[in-house]
């Protein structure tokens, strides 16, 4: 593994949280969930919230990186980790209550990899999630095929670009293949088409040199293709956050430059105020900023938060239930959670127990309720835990006991408002319900085609 900054703080692979058909994750990131319009939605208020003590499921590595997404097709959400010692991937089956099956060994090939990223790359084969990473080691883009029942294939890789050390999945050529961000600790941040079958296309480079752990991709334009933006890179930087456009092709236009404050080192994307736009979210070192997304491509004046820890990635989640988006902030000293106002601001953040934290955190709905749940890193020790989101009670399961497979409950169905689609975002999508996504995408992409906002 490169011993770069990035590398060391985990490089989010998450992108976008709402974009494409990662089921993260987006990567992930985010990918996090994005909260349905808080206008549409009617829960009970959650007094206290918070997270239960993490349970920490053992894993044969030390943890550094974990995904989450349904890798064998029954709609519970799933985890994947990689790290060193094991060196390896490692799955651990979700039971929809919460609870986790023991770690099973993925992918004993792997040599040094960035942030897991998932998604139907290999969307001309089947529909199942796989993974792809950024493989430092060996130069390459690398996808294990996900065979729909939790295990998956050879892995399949690709020349990339040096030093990469994190791809993010998006739709870059508005071709309904999944193509990848790599970005880079040396300036070459490119994109590599996706060929359908787990290849890529040779990097094209996206005009953005700085260095960039944690890109946001989605369509901030609205043209169908998927856009992105980078931090300033620095982690003393002044610039800001820049924002390329797609030509549509895996080329970007132009960027345009906004203040983002004093670091914005990590960039991920969400909706913040409920209006289905993306926005952005930048932190770096101190605290971070709110960008609120116009819908054409531009975005608001920067709007200000404290309380990511000092340094950390936002995880994007909804972890009270009220349809707003809300950050998560991991640091080795215990958790930040940041309550979404649905206005781009948030409410004074919350400290919470997150064990033994890694920098690497994902979001995903783990049990049965309308709240998302946290999965980290255990710090240096061989695990990833499990942080189930309360609300004032906390009933923790024990992953020893598993329970007796009830009636599975009904994913909840995000209320969508009459007026609006609010599928623009295929990557937030299908982080949070994997098996949505290509029906979602495909619908997100009639309407952005036939030019509604
Ligand atoms: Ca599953
Ligand atoms: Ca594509
Ligand atoms: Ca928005
Ligand atoms: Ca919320």
């Amino acid at each position: 593994m490169n011993t770069s900054v990035s590398s060391r703080f985990g490089m989010p692979g998450r992108r976008r949280a709402v974009s494409l058909l990662a089921a993260a994750a987006l990567t992930s990131g985010a990918l996090a969930a994005t909260a349905a319009p808080a206008s549409a939605v009617t829960v009970p208020v959650c007094a206290t919230p918070g997270f239960a003590a993490p349970v920490t499921y053992p894993t044969a590595n030390m943890v550094l990186f974990t995904a989450t997404a349904d890798f064998n097709n029954d709609h519970k959400a799933d985890l994947a980790t990689y790290g060193h010692g094991g060196g390896d991937i490692e799955v651990l089956t979700g039971n929809g209550d919460g609870t986790f099956d023991p770690a099973v060994g993925a992918d004993p090939g792997m040599a040094s990899a960035s942030r897991l990223a998932t998604g139907d790359i290999t969307s001309d084969v089947d529909s199942s999630i796989d993974i792809v990473v950024a493989d430092s080691a060996s130069g390459t883009v690398r996808v294990l095929p996900g065979n729909g029942d939790g295990t998956f294939g050879a892995p399949i890789t690709t020349p990339t670009i040096l030093n990469a050390s994190m791809v993010i999945p998006g739709d870059f050529d508005d071709d309904d293949r999944l193509d990848v961000l790599v970005t880079s600790g040396s300036n070459n941040n490119s994109i590599m088409l996706g060929n359908g079958d787990g290849t890529f296309k040779a990097p094209a480079p996206t005009g953005f040199t700085g260095y960039a752990p944690l890109a946001a991709v989605a369509d901030f334009d609205g043209d169908g293709d998927d856009d992105v933006a980078f931090g300033d890179g620095s982690m003393m930087g002044t610039n800001g956050i820049e924002v390329f456009p797609s030509n549509g092709d895996g080329s970007f236009g132009l960027s345009t430059a906004y203040g983002a404050g004093t670091s914005a080192l990590f960039v991920s994307t969400a909706d913040f105020n409920g209006d289905h736009e993306a926005d952005l979210i930048s932190s770096g070192m101190g605290d971070g900023m709110v960008l609120l997304g116009n819908g054409d491509g531009s975005f608001q004046s920067a709007l200000p938060y404290t309380g990511n820890g000092g340094l950390g990635w936002p995880t994007l989640g909804d972890y009270n239930g009220d349809g707003k988006t809300d950050a998560a902030f991991a640091s080795p000293m215990g958790g930040s959670l940041l309550l979404g106002k649905g206005d781009g601001t948030f409410q004074a953040p919350v400290s919470f127990n997150g064990g033994s934290m890694g920098m690497d955190m994902v979001s995903g709905r783990f049990d049965a309720d309308n709240r998302s749940d946290l999965a980290t890193s255990s710090g240096l020790a061989q695990g990833v835990s499990v942080l189930l989101s309360t609300c004032g009670t906390s009933a923790t399961p024990t992953p020893a006991v598993k329970p007796k497979p009830v009636v599975e409950p009904k994913p909840t169905v995000k209320p969508k408002p009459a007026t609006k689609p609010a599928l623009k975002w295929k990557t937030k999508v299908k982080l949070e319900k994997p098996k949505l996504e290509k029906a979602k995408l495909k619908k997100a992409k009639k309407i952005r085609g036939g030019g509604v906002k």
